[in-house]
């Protein structure tokens, strides 16, 4: 399995969505140049993997055609993967072989389903849990037991993908797909639970809805998803304590920021023998 970490931290990987519509950043890097621009921007900020989406899996989100979406991708995947680890995210086979073809090495997969791909090229694969679909899945989401639903789920899909021959696995509860406030937070108290499967655990709170209607004021209005800095650095914090190998970040400074002060490994590493005499009195 491959390290979970770098020598330093735990992995941050930037959210580049190439699209009109997704819910935070839709319409930002829509063209081309506009999206290798960010990639590159993203990369000097300490991005680990530059996550590349055509589609906008929000809820209520359009299905993008297969042509569309290649046009979108291939060729920001092209441009940013001789610089940076690039990943895919999406949910169609054709475009995950174009992606991996222009230089993607990690399928980030919220259907959990296309590990075949990942073992047929070679290269990594996310599986995310969700219930349902973007259309329907915020509707009436319902589970018995959310984290015990939501591990067992990955937990067999990984195993499925190890048998196939993937070699480098991660495991996601897809917060926000087919979930209620309560069970993303369910989820992130206990995340506990899906590192203990052993697989490395991806974690993507950033800017998303629970943390506007948790985070809101007294007047209840929900924060919008610009202002969600402190929720998404909160919740990534939590997971990278917790003990999760990555998380997923529109924010990509702030995160490595945080990154370094929690979820590291002890022991000596770059500051080691620092002593204090910045002028800023820390
Ligand atoms: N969340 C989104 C999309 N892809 N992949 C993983 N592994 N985990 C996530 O939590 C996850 C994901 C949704 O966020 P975003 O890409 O910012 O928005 P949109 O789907 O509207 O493009």
């Amino acid at each position: 399995m491959p390290e979970a970490t770098t020598e330093e931290r735990a992995l941050v990987m930037g959210i580049l969505n190439v699209t009109p519509d997704s819910f935070s950043d839709g319409g930002s890097w829509f063209e081309t140049h506009q999206a290798i621009m960010k990639g590159h921007e993203m990369i000097a900020d300490g991005a680990d993997i530059v996550d590349v989406g055509g589609e906008s899996s929000r809820p209520g989100a359009a299905e993008v055609p297969v042509e569309e979406e290649l046009r979108r991708v291939v060729p920001v995947v092209e441009a940013l993967s001789p610089h940076v680890r690039v990943s895919v995210d999406t949910v169609k086979e054709a475009v995950a072989d174009a992606a991996v073809a222009a230089g993607a090495t990690l399928i980030n997969d919220v259907s959990a389903t296309l590990w075949p791909v990942a073992a047929r090229h070679g290269v990594g694969w996310v599986a995310m849990h969700r219930q349902g679909t973007p259309t329907t899945m915020q509707d009436d989401p319902r589970y018995d037991d959310v984290v015990a639903e939501v591990r067992d789920l990955l937990a067999a899909r990984a195993a499925s993908a190890a048998e196939a021959g993937v070699a480098e696995i991660w495991i996601d509860p897809g917060i926000g797909f087919g979930k209620t406030v309560d069970h993303n937070l369910e989820l992130l108290a206990c995340l506990d639970v899906l590192v203990a499967t052993g697989r490395p655990v991806l974690v993507g709170t950033s800017r998303k809805g629970f943390l506007g209607v948790v985070g809101a004021g007294p007047d209840g209005v929900p924060i919008p998803s610009s202002d969600r800095l402190p929720g998404s650095l909160a919740t990534a914090t939590w997971a990278l304590q917790q003990g999760a190998g990555m998380v997923r970040v529109h924010d990509v400074a702030a995160t490595v920021q945080a990154a370094l002060l929690v979820g590291r490994p002890v022991g000596p590493g770059r500051n080691a023998g620092t002593t204090l005499d910045t002028e800023d009195g820390s």
